[in-house]
C-alpha cells in the first residue's frame, strides 16, 4: 500500500475494515493505483439523456459489455452504472475492475424543474454483482432536496455497514437556482460540502464557473476576496470545502468536447488538486482507441500532478 493510499484512508479512519479496503480497491486500481488519484468511466446516460443521445456517436456503446472492456483496457479504478448494464457484464468480467452501483436514476423524458431521481437498485444489489461502492445522486436545491438527503442517509448507513464505500454524485439544481447558478462556485461548493456532510466517502461535482449565485455568498466571497478566478483557483476552493482536502474530490467531464478542450479542463482541475476525473461522455463516445488514449492522457496529467 503506497503511502499516499494509507494518509488518505486515514481520513476514513471511523469506517469499518470492509469500506476502508473497499476504498482501497478503488485507489490501488489500474494506470493510476496507489496515487490517490482516480478515473472512473460512468455510464448511467442510457438512463438519464436517452439511448441515441447516449450511444449514437459510438455505435458499440449500445452494448453494456463494451463499457466493462472499455474501463478495463483504459486502467480506469472503476466503472460505474445502473443495475441494467452491470447486471450484463458483472459475470463475465468479476474482479477485473472494481464496480460501483447507481442506485438512483432519472430520466430525462420527464422534465422537472426541481427534480428527484428513483431509487431503482439496493445495496444487496450491489453486495450480489461484487460491487466496491454504491453510487448516489442529490440534486441540492431541488425542493425535494431532503427526500434525497433523507434517501441517502438510510442507503449509506446500510451500504457502510456492509462494508461498502459510498459515491455520492452532487448535482445544484432546481426551480431556486438559475442555469448559471447550477455551477456556481459558491454553489458547487454547497454542494460539495453537503455531500461531505451526508458521509460521502467520494464527492462527484461538476467544474464551477467563476459565477457568484447565492446573495449572503456573494458578498463574503467579496469581502474575503476568495480567488476563484482560474479553474485551479475555484478548484482548490472546492477542494477546501470538502473538509478541507480530507475528502476524496473528483469532477465530471460533461457533455462530448474536442480533445484540446477536455485537456485543457483536466489540466486545471489537476492544478487546482482535484482527486480526478469522472469522465463519461468524452470516453465512450469516441472511438474505443481515441477514448483510450484520451483517458490515458487524463491519467497522465493526474499522475504528474500528485
Ligand atoms: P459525463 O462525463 O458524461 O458528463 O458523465 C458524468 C455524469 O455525472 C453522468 O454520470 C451523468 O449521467 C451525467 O453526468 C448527468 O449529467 P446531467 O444530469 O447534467 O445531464
Amino acid at each position: 500500500m503506497s503511502k499516499r493510499v494509507k494518509e488518505i484512508l486515514s481520513w476514513y479512519a471511523s469506517e469499518t475494515p470492509g469500506t476502508q479496503a473497499n476504498l482501497a480497491r478503488l485507489m490501488n486500481h489500474g494506470r493510476l493505483a496507489g496515487t490517490g488519484k482516480m478515473v472512473i468511466l460512468p455510464v448511467d446516460q442510457g438512463f438519464e439523456h436517452g439511448p441515441a443521445r447516449s450511444f449514437a456517436k459510438n455505435a458499440p456503446g449500445y452494448d453494456p459489455r463494451y463499457h466493462f472492456e472499455l474501463a478495463i483496457d483504459a486502467g480506469c479504478n472503476a466503472y460505474a452504472a445502473p443495475l441494467g448494464f452491470l447486471e450484463v457484464g458483472a459475470a463475465e468480467f468479476a474482479g477485473d475492475i472494481p464496480l460501483i452501483l447507481k442506485l438512483n436514476n432519472s430520466a430525462s423524458l420527464a422534465k422537472e424543474k426541481d427534480p428527484c431521481p428513483a431509487v431503482t437498485s439496493s445495496v444487496r444489489d450491489a453486495l450480489r454483482l461484487g460491487c466496491a461502492a454504491i453510487g448516489f445522486t442529490i440534486y441540492p436545491g431541488s425542493t425535494q432536496q431532503n427526500t434525497m438527503f433523507e434517501q441517502l442517509r438510510e442507503l449509506s448507513e446500510e451500504a457502510r455497514a456492509c462494508g461498502l464505500a459510498v459515491v455520492v454524485w452532487s448535482y445544484p439544481r432546481g426551480s431556486s437556482l438559475s442555469k448559471d447558478g447550477e455551477t456556481a462556485i459558491d454553489v458547487v461548493s454547497y454542494a460539495a460540502q453537503i455531500a461531505a456532510q451526508l458521509g460521502a466517502h467520494i464527492i462527484k461535482v461538476k467544474p464551477p464557473t467563476e459565477h457568484l449565485e447565492q446573495a449572503d455568498a456573494k458578498a463574503v466571497y467579496l469581502a474575503e476576496k476568495i480567488p476563484v478566478a482560474t479553474l485551479a483557483q475555484r478548484i482548490r476552493h472546492v477542494v477546501q470545502s470538502s473538509f478541507n482536502g480530507r475528502r476524496i474530490v473528483i469532477f465530471s467531464g460533461g457533455a462530448a468536447k474536442g480533445t484540446e478542450a477536455v485537456l485543457e479542463e483536466v489540466r486545471g482541475l489537476a492544478d487546482g488538486g482535484a482527486f480526478g476525473s469522472i469522465v463519461g461522455r468524452n470516453a465512450f463516445q469516441r472511438p474505443k482507441a481515441e477514448a483510450i488514449d484520451l483517458l490515458h492522457k487524463i491519467m497522465d496529467t493526474f499522475r504528474d500532478a500528485a
